[in-house]
């Protein structure tokens, strides 16, 4: 195996024995065999989609779902794996048959390739991966291009699941997935596909905002609860809004309670969700304090995507997965995109556990996404006006378990006094319970929501550009200092560089998929930078 698409990556190289986050080298080799085989399909969509035909959306969500169970720590089954890899080969054939002998002339052995002994699967998957490409630099390029890929797969599978779809940009994740195969591909290529993908990336971004706020309103100013009721409960983790949704349905008189983990906190900030009256409030902390949290929990917990720490036997029989997650021993509750699934095996089981242990009290205050912040913008351009607010800070981005990442929460204590920070993602559980106060009524941490919601930021901060007069979104009294660990990550990074956005820092380490060149590039045409000591980037970005 060789992986290196996540901020955690064994010595900021690569991982090549076993996954620093426990993906077995099998597994790794699978979702490598998985993002081919999606090339493979993708590139029989384009051809069909060229001759005018109309692709279908078991084809577009295939394709979205592929790359989101290989994002670090959505999925370590490795039979559920092995079962999609089928189903991709299963509907190339089915693409196949569509085309007449002659415009199957010249097509990449890929789109052929069907092997359905497991072991010459993973022979073949280990001939397949990232270091098939000998080049360092074109490797790199294609893999951020992968990756951001995967990123905006996994929003818009989430958008598919609340029945959005935009075949605009489901074909260019299809022609962009035949692009990387293309060999002769040059670096200026490959940089400006990059950054084509990040264009797309907000498209992504953007549907998947559409499909939220349509269906459950637009979050809103929420103070959050992260004590414990004396009901047992269900732990719902991940992103998707639409399990979330049938959750709570579901729960309804059962005398469980709801509690969202880690990315789905923001659920608690969509008036369409936080009406339930058994939807009690956000337990623990980030995804990797799922061990600790899982355990005091008590009762059953429900993932809905990433991220997945490889259960402790202690609760790994409570443990449910669904959607493109998956962890071999757990259950998982099947649904197509958009179908409806039944989580009742999940509440009778809860009904036999223990109310949740309290761990603290209290509450965390969030839902500025755009639609809030606008609300407020008289107050908030007030404000900046009188100089109440000096500097926007977007702190946005993922949380991990590095050591390092304590600089996050010394950084947002340090802030001088006039800044606030802008958020959205895991990273804020660095700072989210720090009480850092507010300016005018203005809380000093603004909590878009998911990743996914970096959105907002980037929404709010061009407004910010127009209500300003300005005519470069760098002259915005804002400054980026984002966190990264996987791959949608990657693809908000992408968006905001598409987007113009200078000088990002990016921590706590640089991209280990990066070479030295394509960092370099990266510095050289953005102002990419690593983070340094508190003390210094204080006096970076302050002084
Ligand atoms: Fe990932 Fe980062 Fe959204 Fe977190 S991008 S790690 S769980 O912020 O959230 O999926
Ligand atoms: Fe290593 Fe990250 Fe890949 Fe897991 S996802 S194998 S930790 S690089």
């Amino acid at each position: 195996m060789f992986c290196y698409q996540c901020q955690e990556t064994a010595g900021n190289k690569g991982c090549t024995v076993k996954g620093v986050c426990g993906k077995t080298a099998d597994v790794a080799n699978l979702q490598d065999m998985l993002v081919w085989q999606t090339k493979g399909l993708a590139i029989l969509a384009n051809k069909l989609r060229a001759k005018g035909e109309q692709i279908s959306k078991q084809v577009n969500h295939m394709v979205s779902k592929n790359l989101f169970i290989t994002i670090t720590n959505a999925n370590f089954d490795d039979e559920a794996i092995v079962r999609e890899i089928y189903k991709t080969m299963d509907m190339k054939k089915e693409l196949l048959s569509k085309l007449s002998d002659e415009e199957k002339q010249g097509l990449k052995d890929v789109v052929f390739y069907d092997e359905r002994d497991a072991a010459k699967l993973l022979e073949k998957a280990t001939k397949i991966g990232i270091l098939s490409i000998a080049d360092e630099n074109i490797r790199s390029l294609k893999e951020l291009i992968t990756y951001g890929l995967k990123g905006m797969a996994a929003y818009v599978k989430h958008a598919n699941n609340l029945r959005k779809d935009d075949e605009e940009v489901d074909a260019f994740i299809q022609d962009t997935l035949e692009q990387l195969l293309d060999e002769n591909k040059t670096l200026d290529e490959l940089v400006a596909l990059t950054l084509k993908t990040g264009e797309f990336g907000v498209k992504g971004m953007a549907l998947l905002d559409g499909a939220n706020t349509s269906a459950y309103g637009h979050p809103e100013i929420t103070k959050v609860n992260i004590g414990v009721g004396k009901n047992p409960g269900i732990l719902i983790s991940g992103h998707d809004l639409f399990d979330m949704k049938m959750l709570l349905e579901q729960t309804q008189g059962t005398g469980v309670d709801v509690y969202t983990h880690s990315e789905m906190l923001p659920a608690n900030y969509y008036p369409e969700l936080k009406k339930y009256p058994n939807f009690v409030g956000n337990y623990g902390g980030a995804w990797y304090a799922q061990k600790d949290d899982f355990e005091n929990f008590n009762g059953v917990i429900l993932m809905t995507t990433n991220c997945i720490v490889p259960p402790k036997d202690s609760y790994k029989d409570r443990m449910y997965t669904t959607g493109a997650a998956g962890y071999p021993g757990c259950k998982h509750i099947e649904g197509e995109p958009g179908e409806h699934k039944d989580f009742s095996e999940l509440i009778e089981h809860a009904k036999k556990c223990p109310a949740p242990k309290e761990i603290e009290t209290g509450y965390i205050v969030g839902g500025f996404a755009h639609n809030q912040v606008f609300a407020l913008a008289d107050k908030v351009v007030e404000a900046v006006k009188t100089g109440a607010i000096k500097k926007f800070v977007v702190m946005g981005g993922c949380d991990g378990r590095q050591k390092g990442r304590s600089y996050y929460t010394e950084f947002a204590e340090a802030l001088p006094k006039d800044a606030v920070i802008l958020t959205a993602g895991c990273a804020k559980y660095r700072y989210n319970k720090l009480n850092l106060g507010d300016i005018g009524g203005i809380p000093r941490v603004l909590d878009a929501g998911q990743c996914n919601d970096s959105y907002s930021l980037a929404v709010i901060a061009l407004k910010l550009k127009e209500v300003f007069e300005l005519d470069d979104i760098n002259k915005l009294p804002i400054v980026f200092n984002i966190a990264w660990y996987e791959q949608k990550a990657v693809i908000v990074l992408l968006a905001l560089l598409y987007l113009g956005v200078k000088n990002i820092h990016l921590g706590p380490t640089l991209p280990g998929f990066l070479s030295p060149a394509v960092a370099n590039v990266l510095v050289e045409n953005f102002g990419i930078a690593g983070i340094g000591t508190v003390e210094d980037d204080m006096k970076l970005f302050f002084e």
